[in-house]
């Protein structure tokens, strides 16, 4: 089958707005078709055509959200998934912090149910396992299996308000449900609301988190758009989405993780926080809710793409060796978009066992262990996972000291 048939048994073009079903989307961004973010190959695959399929970003006019109108199949994206949160400790050390607020504010027996959808390998549950009853929701059989061996049992399907109330019957009403990195992930929304107000009832909260698209759009980057993440929300439209499935948006925070992301508190019932009309306020402030900021983002990208792609190619003129660090998603549409590959990247370093000896989806380059990195030290590293920058510039302050120099790709491009 060649790549246009394949594509077009995965792919499907939605028309419509996917909170408010209007047509009156714009098109503000094309970074090129590209594989999945995720789609790591093996040598073994080198020889096969791979997927790819078109990335571009719309605004709609009528409820202010930013999405993709190209939805690739769910079944194709995470049910053999190369990502564990494990692999990153500030991720993990922030889930830990979030689960243990959570408890302490929500839970008051130890019997309550907390359930996270798409909990991965089980990082966020594994810290309150002793206080409640948990559970994890993780389609992905590869991370569901981890998330059993970590203690935290997990259904391996997708979320749906069918499995909602399998749960209902089985393990009662949960006081708490969590989806970190989900949300954006998801097309039928409904589908997802459904299950949530089957499983929280009138007394359990929601808690989610999801990249910020004032983050996207400002000190964070382009390359938080791949197909995963279907929608880039703003409170605003959140809000918009909520209220359409008989919740409140009843507090809200900014978090520093994956660049800022929001972590937003629903429920049918709670006392609304002043953190809302707050946030609220400062997303109109920004403009989040006109297009023509969008359309300002993309001048941007266009810009950081021309600078980033000169300085990688004078430095290799200068005989400069280079390699990337973190095989994440967002570092495959940089690459992508960019047109980085191993004329510019020797490797790229990973924590992931999944993803070590693989290939990146589209540029091919080599992934291998952090080890990697001390047989051979380069001139410069592409930090890849940007969003972890101060951390990992921390530990690796050895090579810095060497005369290792970082380069920080977005939203401009820095060495430091
Ligand atoms: O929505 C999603 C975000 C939240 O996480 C998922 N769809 C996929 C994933 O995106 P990502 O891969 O861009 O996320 P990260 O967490 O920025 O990926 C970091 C990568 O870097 C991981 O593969 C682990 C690796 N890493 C490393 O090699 N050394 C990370 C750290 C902190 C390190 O020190």
């Amino acid at each position: 089958m060649n790549g246009f048939n394949k594509m077009s048994l995965y792919l499907t073009k939605k028309e419509n707005c996917r909170i408010c079903a209007s047509k009156d989307l714009k098109e503000f961004l094309d970074l090129g078709a590209m594989p999945p973010a995720n789609s790591f190959l093996k040598k073994e695959d080198l020889n096969k055509e791979e997927v790819i399929f078109p990335l571009m970003v719309y605004f709609c006019h009528d409820c202010g959200l930013v999405q993709l109108l190209d939805v690739v199949a769910p079944a194709l994206l995470f049910k053999d998934y190369s990502y564990l949160t494990s692999a990153s400790k500030p991720l993990v050390d922030h889930f830990v912090e979030m689960a243990k607020d959570l408890v302490a504010r929500f839970i008051s027996y130890k019997k309550d149910l907390f359930v996270e959808i798409g909990g991965n390998d089980g990082s966020l549950l594994k810290a309150v396992k002793n206080h409640c009853r948990v559970l994890n929701i993780e389609p992905a059989k590869n991370v569901a299996q981890i998330s059993r061996e970590q203690g935290v049992e997990a259904i391996d399907e997708f979320f749906s308000k069918k499995l909602a109330n399998k749960i209902l019957k089985s393990c009662g009403q949960a006081k708490i449900v969590v989806a970190n990195n989900v949300v954006a992930h998801i097309d039928d929304l409904k589908e997802l609301f459904d299950g949530v107000k089957a499983l929280i009832g009138k007394d359990g909260v929601f808690v989610f988190e999801v990249h910020w698209v004032g983050n996207l759009i400002g000190d964070g980057g382009f390359d938080q758009v791949y197909h995963e993440h279907l929608s880039y929300f703003s409170l605003m439209a959140l809000q918009k989405l909520v209220e359409r499935h008989g919740f409140k948006i009843f507090d809200v925070a900014l978090v520093s993780i994956h660049g800022q992301s929001l972590r937003v508190y629903v429920s049918a019932n709670q006392k609304i926080e002043k953190s809302v009309d707050n946030f609220l306020n400062k997303e109109k402030e920004l403009g989040l809710n006109q297009s023509k900021t969008y359309l300002g983002f993309a001048k941007k990208v266009e810009k950081n793409k021309r600078e980033l792609t000169n300085l990688l190619l004078k430095l290799k003129k200068q005989g400069k060796r280079i390699i990337g660090y973190g095989a994440s998603a967002k570092g495959n549409t940089l690459l992508n978009y960019c047109g980085i590959d191993k004329q510019i990247l020797d490797y790229i370093i990973d924590t992931t066992p999944f993803k070590q000896g693989k290939l990146t989806p589209g540029t091919h380059i080599p992934i291998y262990s952090p080890g990697k990195l001390f047989q051979e030290i380069p001139d410069y590293i592409l930090l890849l996972s940007w969003n972890y920058a101060d951390a990992i510039i921390k530990k690796e302050q050895n090579l810095r000291d060497k005369g290792v120099k970082f380069i920080i790709p977005v939203p401009e491009v820095k060495i430091i």
